[in-house]
């Protein structure tokens, strides 16, 4: 391991290249699940930073690492002794938190930037920690007291390192390189509409488990009967017959077993009068898991979901899933959002609009969101940002998009709220992009056969019909479809004679229409960029979407305004996408109001 990276670091000398940045053979991190349920010791608050645009840190003529896959200097953990640098007089910004809305200085920045604290930590023997990260975009590579400790890319994924050997009692620092480059074979690409924002975007804290300790379970109601429990758990490090209970004392169900010499154990736990979760009855139970000296206490809830024909059933019965969108934008003061009052605000608008549904674009958000949806009863729809013209015949893509499922959908299976999972935003119909959407698609069938699998595609046209029929389709259980009538496409009325023609007989959600406003700013129905306009817009929608076959869901674009860099027309957009029903500042649109009437008295969508 040690090798390889010391060749990466010589060989990046010459014609080094942001992709090939030395990933490879450094400790891999890992998901711990429920990691928000466990004890833990915060690190948020303020963090040391120096900006590292030429990544001297890692390949100056400082070195990087020595033999022993140490950063040479173990002060800081950063290449060379404290000449050049100094954390200590570095300024600071605060995690979690995204660096481009701390400091004018970053605003704009792209690139490597070293984060550094110190922490008093005593360990108990016998115990294992971990450094979590719940989110770092885009990369980030983490030594504990100059050691690495592991690497991470995806910027939206939590991730667990292993920092057993290396803390110490007493005094301890961190430091953690963190790097927003967009990368072409990246994920998503080079290309979004959204702003980059760089750094810790969300909370870290050390976390303490027991020698062998529960790392990863799945629970989810039978579909079938709807009166058992089914699932496994995971026992990280246990020795073959450790024994496990799984309990939900409220609904007196219980369960014991022993692992497997993989540390696996099935649980089956037979249900009577259980409360299903739904967004009218958002019942959770306390879900207490023991293996060993561990136990771990979750808070879930049950219900299921399956697709029959056209229809989508939730605990059987059928559903029509009025939402919206959403970024992961924080209200008010702009950013990502990544606390609790951020997802309340959010969702609190869902409600507020009488839906039942939010499609969380275009990336995993915090867990927080999920968690909040689970409380606050809001179906979601979760995602992973292939998104646009990714380089879908590179593998190495493949797998980076790969491991973001995966580490999203072991973080969140525990959350009753998510009910879809998208593989993809808007790709273009080739064949490269078929074939890598369809592994994507088993892959998530694979790793969680209880939920759907969904995409947003794009519809073709013809001069008054629109037309679904990708071939990706085939793949999934729900049909994702965006399309900007009125917007992007003609005026509003266009959508009063549109015809659609769809080749599945599978359910629908349109994941996406709508068109910008500024907040405040109005003039008469045809005029651009006025309340009036977008609200004309989901006016006309509204009797068309009654009309497409099979629908069974929306989610308009957007819920509020975002950051992006795409959007600049001054006095307008200022570097915002205006397409929300609500302003960055919380003020509501004509249009909210229009899309909250429809919701609210049931005059758009048909569940059967
Ligand atoms: C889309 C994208 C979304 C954009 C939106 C827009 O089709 O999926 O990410 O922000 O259109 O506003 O153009």
């Amino acid at each position: 391991m040690v090798r390889l990276v010391l060749l990466l670091v010589l060989s990046a000398g010459v014609g080094f290249s942001q992709e090939e940045k030395p990933v490879a053979g450094m400790p891999a991190s890992t998901v711990l699940v429920a990691s928000d349920r466990r004890a833990a010791m915060t690190l948020d608050g303020d963090w040391h930073v120096m900006a590292d645009p030429y990544l001297a840190g890692l390949y100056s003529f400082h070195g990087a690492f020595d033999a022993n896959g140490y950063f040479k200097d173990e002060e800081g953990g950063i290449g060379g002794k404290l000449v050049e640098y100094n954390f200590a007089k570095m300024p600071t910004i605060h995690v979690p938190g995204d660096w481009n809305t701390q400091k004018e200085w970053l605003r704009m920045y792209e690139g490597a930037l070293w984060y550094e604290r110190h922490f008093s930590y005593q360990p108990a023997k016998g115990q294992r920690e971990f450094l979590h990260i719940g989110a770092a975009n885009y990369r980030a590579i983490a030594a504990v007291n100059g050691k690495f400790v592991c690497q991470h890319e995806g910027g939206f994924t939590s991730f667990d390192c292993e920092i057993t050997d290396v803390i110490r009692p007493g005094d301890n620092s961190v430091v953690i390189e963190v790097d927003d480059t967009r990368l072409a074979n990246g994920v998503p690409t080079l290309k979004t509409d959204w702003y980059n924002y760089g750094g810790l975007t969300r909370d870290v804290s050390i976390m303490a488990v027991p020698a062998a300790f529960i790392d990863d379970f799945e629970l989810h109601l039978d579909r079938a009967t709807r009166s058992k429990i089914e699932g496994y758990v995971h026992v990280e490090g246990a020795a073959a017959g450790t024994a496990v209970t799984v309990a939900i004392p409220e609904a007196g169900a219980k369960a014991n077993g022993v692992t497997d010499a993989d540390g696996r154990v099935a649980v089956t736990l037979p249900v009577k009068r259980l409360t299903l979760w739904s967004p009218e009855t958002p019942k959770l139970y306390q879900v207490t898991l023991t293996a060993g000296a561990d136990t771990l206490t979750d808070t879930m809830g049950f219900r299921t979901v399956e697709v029959s024909g056209d229809r989508i059933l939730l605990n059987g019965k059928a559903i029509f899933l009025h939402g919206v969108c959403i970024h992961a934008e924080a209200p008010y003061r702009t950013g990502r959002a990544n606390n609790e009052e951020d997802m309340t605000t959010l969702l609190g608008w869902v409600k507020q609009l009488g839906g039942n549904f939010a499609r969380l674009a275009h990336y995993p958000h915090d867990e927080q969101m999920e968690r909040t949806a689970d409380r606050m009863g809001v179906l979601l729809w979760s995602e992973v940002p292939v998104y646009w013209a990714e380089q879908f015949d590179r593998p190495e893509v493949f797998e980076k998009a790969k491991s973001q499922m995966h580490d999203n959908i072991r973080r969140d299976r525990d959350k009753a709220s998510v009910i879809l999972w998208s593989i993809a935003n808007e790709t273009p119909s080739t064949e490269a992009r078929t074939a890598f959407l369809m592994r994507s698609a088993a892959y998530v069938k694979e790793q969680d056969p209880t939920r759907l699998v969904t995409a947003a595609l794009l519809v073709r046209g013809e001069v008054n019909a629109k037309i679904i029929d990708d071939p990706l389709g085939q793949a999934l259980d729900v049909i994702g479809f965006n399309e900007y009538i009125g917007w992007y496409e003609g005026a509003p009325e266009r959508a009063d004679t549109m015809e659609w023609k769809v080749m599945y007989d599978k359910p629908l959600i349109v994941s996406e229409f709508g068109g910008g406003a500024k907040a405040g700013l109005h003039g008469g129905d045809g005029e651009r960029w006025t309340e009036e306009y977008q609200a004309e817009i989901y006016k006309h929608q509204m009797p068309m979407l009654n009309r497409i076959p099979h629908l069974r869901g929306m989610t308009p674009w957007v819920l509020m305004d975002f950051r992006s860099p795409v959007r600049q027309l001054p006095g307008v957009q200022d570097g915002f996408n205006r397409k929300g029903l609500v302003s960055d500042q919380g003020m509501k649109k004509k249009a909210f109001f229009v899309l909250q009437k429809a919701y609210q008295d049931g005059s758009v969508g048909k569940a059967e």
